[in-house]
């Protein structure tokens, strides 16, 4: 089954002691050392990328398309505690839809790749992690990303380390994944850097570091977005829409979002989130 969704001639997934596969990780290992992004090439077959198309596809209708202006942080409200002109405070358009995790069939290709133990285990080799688990949350586990043309998702931080996402039809027009490599860290919120691309409207900065990332249809993407501020440019109006599956895993066995993210992203939210929420443990003091 894995061999009709990945080339295992170029990448051995199930042959992890292959040396084919070590200079995979290595490089991968290069990129996000380096930008905090890796890509590997190709990796998903095209006929698996016209398979999990068509189950996008398929799924559409069950969207939750939300369009909003908010800040980096995904909230929505001014804060007074800072200046008008500083991040908390900066809004900008969102506008996409999310397919939720309970959309796909337990038997097709998305599901099954998303749920491969071998590409778990290359991603955690990757991330240089001893472990990776599929992020347990029913709805934001398994998403697929829809920009419709005319829509955007601007800049924001991700609230997982890291995040895996497959292009799986590129917009014609617009559509680019943009991302300005560790803005913030752990202990600085970086909110001067953050304001100046905030402001740098649709041009390319190349001195505030923005990257504009080349991704085709079947390219891996490996990304450190909790640190690095990114975003989606609008899909041209005359483009087709663009759809990228996004795989989510955690270090942790069984983690479950945030209510307010699950309801913003999916209009929706499970028992399992209400319950979660009561436990919840941070395990850092970024604003989100
Ligand atoms: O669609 C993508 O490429 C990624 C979108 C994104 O950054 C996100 O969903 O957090
Ligand atoms: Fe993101």
């Amino acid at each position: 089954m894995l061999s009709e969704l990945i080339d295992l001639e170029r990448y051995p997934l199930d042959d992890p002691a292959n040396p084919r596969l070590a200079a995979v990780v290595e490089e991968a290992r290069s990129q996000l050392h380096t930008t905090g992004c890796a890509v590997i090439k190709d990796l998903v077959r095209p006929e698996a990328i016209a398979r999990i198309d068509a189950e996008i596809v398929a799924d559409a209708h069950t969207a939750h398309f939300s369009t909003q202006q908010m800040n980096p942080y995904f909230h929505t409200e001014p804060d007074p505690a800072y200046p008008d002109r500083h991040p908390v405070n900066t809004f900008i358009e969102r506008s996409s839809g999310f397919i939720a995790g309970d959309a796909w069939a337990p038997d097709g290709a998305m599901q099954v790749l998303f749920s491969s133990p071998e590409l778990t285990a290359l991603i955690a080799e990757c991330l240089d992690l001893p472990e990776l688990h599929c992020y347990a949350d029913p709805l934001a586990g398994l998403t697929a990303n829809i920009l419709e043309p005319g829509q955007q998702f601007t800049w924001h931080f991700d609230t997982n380390d890291f995040a895996i996402t497959l292009l799986v039809d590129e917009a014609t027009a617009g559509g680019r994944f943009q991302y300005v490599p560790g803005i913030r860290s752990a202990d600085d919120e970086g909110f001067d850097a953050i304001q100046a691309v905030l402001e740098g409207g649709d041009l390319l900065h190349g001195e505030l570091g923005v990257h504009t990332l080349e991704l085709r249809p079947g390219d891996l993407q490996i990304f450190r977005g909790r640190h690095s501020l990114h975003r989606v440019t609008r899909v041209g109006n005359d483009s087709p829409a663009r759809h990228a599956a996004i795989f989510a895993y955690t270090e942790e066995a069984g983690v479950i979002g945030r209510v307010a993210r699950t309801k913003q992203l999916f209009g929706r939210v499970l028992p399992e989130h209400v319950d979660a929420e009561r436990e919840r443990v941070r395990s850092d003091a970024l604003l989100d």
